[in-house]
């Protein structure tokens, strides 16, 4: 089997998603995920002006050989450009190969380790009330672990509370220039340990309870935060500190026994090497779509397990439902699954991606058809084009770019 075609196709059913379409001489097609939140353009460039032309021709089959030809053969490694286009290839070239066993991809990972796969959904209030209501609404949609954020007493737009402005106006995806988010450590470390104590109030000790901190805390403050929620049980903290210094870990873990959770932003094991050999992390956050695809995601999962550390595939609405599928192909076969990410998506997305995956009772699963299980309506993908967008960024009161 050789590939014929390989294009970039870019659509904004509500969001922008970048996708690559693999055509072989056989007439199977694969489907990778490439999007990078705010930076789409970035990759649509890399990948077909760099990577498209070199695909045409290849073995489909040859996986592994056309990573590190991608990955090695560049020179210029790592870096979510490079890792989100190999990772569209890695993706696609498994759906083609899925389909041609006639099997669904987890089958090709070494098959189902368990019958579903736990999801976390998201939760946010500006204040407790709000925060209480969305639990709620969480729960009856049928999750059964969630992730808690609040706005700050004094702050007008925190990172997680999304969609709202201080005003309660609309907040939209699509701007111009980035949105700026306002940002004081003191209240936020303040304010957080009473917004535990009363969602635990209401909903009681066993749901599971997560908390994103978004890079913004020196390691110390970390190491307070993860202390004072000790009380209350999280089922994790996320990203506590900006983790490309993974030093800074060591002195988070010294002082907290509140779970860790990290690596939504990295793209390579090497991100990782210190965080899991010493054991500073519970699990590790990576996208399929962000670490260059299923083959380096599974290697992670392996070298992760031998440290008793589990998975928690990253999947926030700006993950397509092409790498939402990848990853829970993988959620299915790995032994170490921890617990999946589903923000979910909007029906138009849906409608544009049409899947096999489900959502039900709070757990997702990939469904058995060949392959990854996602297709793409060309045409309605056409009749939503990319629009730009940017994330926000985050200032303290003095004005100082802060991490967001
Ligand atoms: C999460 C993440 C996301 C990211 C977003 C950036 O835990 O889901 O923090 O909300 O901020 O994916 O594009
Ligand atoms: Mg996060």
């Amino acid at each position: 089997m050789k590939i014929v075609d390989a294009r970039v196709i870019v659509t904004c059913p509500g969001r922008n998603f970048v996708t690559l379409k693999v055509t072989t001489d056989e007439g199977l097609t694969g489907l990778g995920d490439a999007t990078l939140n705010g930076r789409e353009q970035a990759v649509v460039g890399y990948l077909a002006e760099h990577v498209a032309p070199l695909l045409i021709g290849l073995d489909p089959h040859r996986i592994e050989d056309t990573w590190q030809y991608l990955y090695r053969g560049a020179y210029w490694r790592r870096g979510p450009v490079t890792m989100a286009a190999i990772a569209a290839v890695d993706v696609a070239l498994w759906d083609v190969k899925a389909k041609a066993a006639g099997l669904p991809l987890y089958q090709l990972l070494g098959g189902a380790s368990r019958e579903r796969i736990r999801a976390y959904g998201h939760a946010d209030g500006r204040d407790v009330p709000e925060l209480l209501d969305a639990v709620r609404a969480r729960l009856d949609q049928g999750y059964r672990a969630v992730r808690i954020q609040t706005g700050v007493p004094g702050l007008k737009a925190v990172y997680g509370v999304h969609d709202t402005t201080a005003d309660g106006s609309a907040v939209p995806h699509q701007q111009a220039r980035p949105l700026v988010e306002d940002w004081d450590t003191d209240a936020y470390l303040r304010h957080l340990p009473g917004v535990f104590e009363a969602v635990r109030a209401e909903f009681g000790p066993e749901l599971p309870l997560l908390h994103d901190a978004h890079h913004r805390l020196t390691p110390i403050q970390a190491a307070r935060l993860g202390r004072d929620l000790e009380p209350y049980r999280p089922f994790w903290l996320e990203d506590c500190t900006p983790a490309e210094n993974q030093e800074a870990l060591r002195l988070v873990r010294r002082h907290t026994t509140t779970p860790l959770a990290v690596g939504e932003v990295f793209n390579t094991v090497h991100d990782y090497q210190t965080l899991i050999t010493e054991q500073l992390i519970d699990y590790v956050r990576s996208a399929v779509t962000h670490f260059g695809g299923v083959t380096p995601l599974r290697k992670l999962s392996d070298f992760a397990a031998q440290h008793q550390i589990k998975t928690a595939i990253h999947g926030p609405e700006d993950i397509s439902p092409v790498g939402t599928a990848a990853a829970l192909h993988l959620d299915l076969a790995v032994h170490n699954f921890g617990i999946q990410e589903y923000a979910g998506h909007s029906p138009l997305a849906g409608e544009v991606f049409p899947h096999a995956y489900t959502f039900a009772d709070g757990h997702l699963h990939p469904g058995d058809a060949p392959g990854l299980g996602v297709e793409l309506d060309e045409a309605l993908a056409a009749a939503h084009p990319y629009r730009p967008a940017y994330l926000p960024v985050n200032r303290l009161r003095d004005g100082t770019v802060h991490d967001w």
